[in-house]
């Protein structure tokens, strides 16, 4: 089912999430409610954390073709093993951050390992869209957040319009 998503500021998003010790089928039916959570926001990545499990477990699909057959990744404790050099720059938003966006750089190809929804180890490279996102999703789950890239003026900026959000949310 669709889970709440948690809104920046929260401690929840700020904490450096443990390890999944196994594939259990609790944690499975959880990465079936984040991708459906996912697809519903829209977003093309989403993290444990931002529905308050503070497991290090992320699910993506940055499927972007109009067409194209979904291409829904789960991974359970993803590395990132190596980066390139050459960086790229990308307009960020957050689905916890909603409305928010500002140009974040990162390496543009990652070499990423982690656990599937079958126990199995994988690793893949990883570029383009991908590449950010799945470096947004493990930032995600080491308590990290786009704005934190960004100069503290923008970040208290961005954080002082979350914060009346959720006031005006809390009313409605
Ligand atoms: O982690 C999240 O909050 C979902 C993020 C993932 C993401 C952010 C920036 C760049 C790539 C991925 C997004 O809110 S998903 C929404 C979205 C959709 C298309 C392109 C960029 C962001
Ligand atoms: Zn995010």
């Amino acid at each position: 089912m669709k889970r709440p998503i948690l809104i920046h500021p929260d401690p929840r998003l700020k904490k450096v999430c443990a390890p999944v010790p196994d594939v259990t089928g609790e944690l499975s039916a959880l990465a079936r409610d984040m991708l459906e959570t996912m697809y519903d926001a829209p977003g093309i990545g989403l993290a444990a954390p931002q529905v308050g499990v503070l497991s290090r477990l992320i699910v993506l699909d940055c499927v972007k073709e109009d067409g194209a057959p979904p291409r829904p990744l789960v991974m359970f404790n993803p590395e990132v093993l190596s980066s390139s050099e050459h960086t790229s720059v990308y307009d960020e938003g957050c689905l916890s951050i909603p409305e928010q966006y500002a140009e974040v750089t990162r390496p543009a190809e990652v070499e990423v390992a982690w656990i599937d929804e079958t126990g199995k180890a994988r690793k893949e490279g990883f570029d383009g869209l991908w590449a950010t996102c799945v470096q947004h999703e493990i930032d995600h789950l080491n308590g990290k957040l786009f704005i934190d890239y960004l100069k503290p003026l923008k970040r208290q900026m961005i954080t002082r319009k979350m914060q009346k959000l959720k006031r005006e949310r809390a009313r409605a």
